[in-house]
């Protein structure tokens, strides 16, 4: 008999020939609760933060906000102070936050804030707005106590934006983890050889049975000042309904954005699609819309339902995603259409 796990590992690597028989087995499942998804490898630390509030039988919102809190403190290309800069050299991060009563909060644009997530829940809990963004964003963190941070870059983000300067060019690359370090997504590697890039996206099911869901970013590496990406947009970056479940994004935000695709993706789910198939369809239609752009650009995907089943699908190969329950601490490669 074939358990969850190893269905899934193998559906990873024939997914065409499995796809049916693998709705079957999810449909099948019992509810898991708690468990918390994030994106990337560099979720499983991520999942581990939130697991400690999950597992206490604390709340989903929480437990989202303490994962991206830890990757905001880790340095790393993508999310938090330490990540790479616009084109002019600043860093500017983008993130929302978003609980079980449709409530959310974002930040866009920020500069100099160590942990833009929990400014995001302070949007969401003390003003009656969603967003803020730039120097109102900044100054609202400042107002509520967040300290104002140096804005120097670090040591690798320093280095990265040389490099970049060399030819300054504005163009985004599939982020798949190629170990060549190139590219505005520009994968850095851990010591252990693992990747260390992209967006924090992270939804959660707590033990009552609500979701939540937090997104973290640096946002693209090198892009224009000023640029919002998906990350911060609710239902782009990351949508939640309680009904249903959740979902969070990964790659080029303007394709997401586009789509309104966390939004697309809890709405498949609604009509009975499965985690998977339902950020599969979404994909479907970023790749619809220009086939031939689509080569050149990466999604992906990340839902979790209100079962505690969770699923991925990205426009290219290497998107991955970390899930933790009482059960399970794994990663696990995403399928792709293209
Ligand atoms: C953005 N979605 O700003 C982000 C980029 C990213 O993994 O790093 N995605 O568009």
């Amino acid at each position: 008999m074939i358990n969850r796990r190893k269905f899934l590992h193998l559906s990873a690597l024939t997914a065409p020939l499995l796809a049916v028989k693998k709705s079957f087995a999810s449909g099948m499942e019992a509810s898991t609760k708690p468990i918390v998804v994030s994106t990337w490898k560099s979720g499983l630390p991520v999942n581990e933060a939130a697991w400690k509030i999950l597992s206490a039988n604390g709340r989903a919102l929480d437990a989202v906000e303490a994962g991206a809190r830890y990757m905001e403190d880790t340095i790393d290309c993508c999310v938090g102070l330490g990540g790479y800069p616009d084109r002019d050299g600043i860093v500017t991060l983008d993130s929302c936050i978003m609980d079980e009563h449709a409530n959310c909060g974002a930040v866009a644009g920020i500069e100099r804030i160590k942990h833009p997530v929990s400014v995001a829940r302070k949007v969401m809990e003390l003003t009656p707005h969603v967003i803020l963004v730039g120097a109102g964003a900044q100054e609202f963190a400042v107002q509520n106590g967040f300290p104002l941070e140096s804005g120097e870059l670090s040591e690798s983000a320093k280095k990265a934006y040389a490099d970049w300067l060399k030819k300054s060019e504005y163009k985004p690359v599939i982020n798949i983890e190629n170990g060549k370090g190139n590219g505005p997504f520009a994968p850095q590697f851990f010591d252990d050889g693992s990747p260390n890039h992209d967006t924090m996206g992270l939804v959660a099911l707590d033990a009552s049975g609500n979701l939540s869901g937090a997104v973290t970013t640096s946002g693209m590496a090198f892009k224009v000042h000023g640029r919002v990406g998906d990350s911060p947009i609710i239902g782009a970056g990351l949508y939640v309904d309680n009904e249903v479940g959740a979902a969070t994004s990964s790659g080029l935000g303007e394709e997401v954005i586009r789509i309104c695709g966390t939004h697309l993706v809890v709405e498949f789910m609604r009509q009975g699609y499965s985690p998977e198939n339902a950020c599969k369809k979404a994909v479907e239609r970023i790749v619809k819309r220009d086939p031939v752009k689509a080569k050149t650009l990466q999604v992906g995907f990340l839902a979790l339902n209100k079962k505690g089943q969770h699923g991925a699908y990205a426009v290219q190969k290497g998107f991955e995603y970390s899930i933790k329950s009482g059960s399970e601490t794994t990663t696990y490669a995403s399928k792709f259409l293209i």
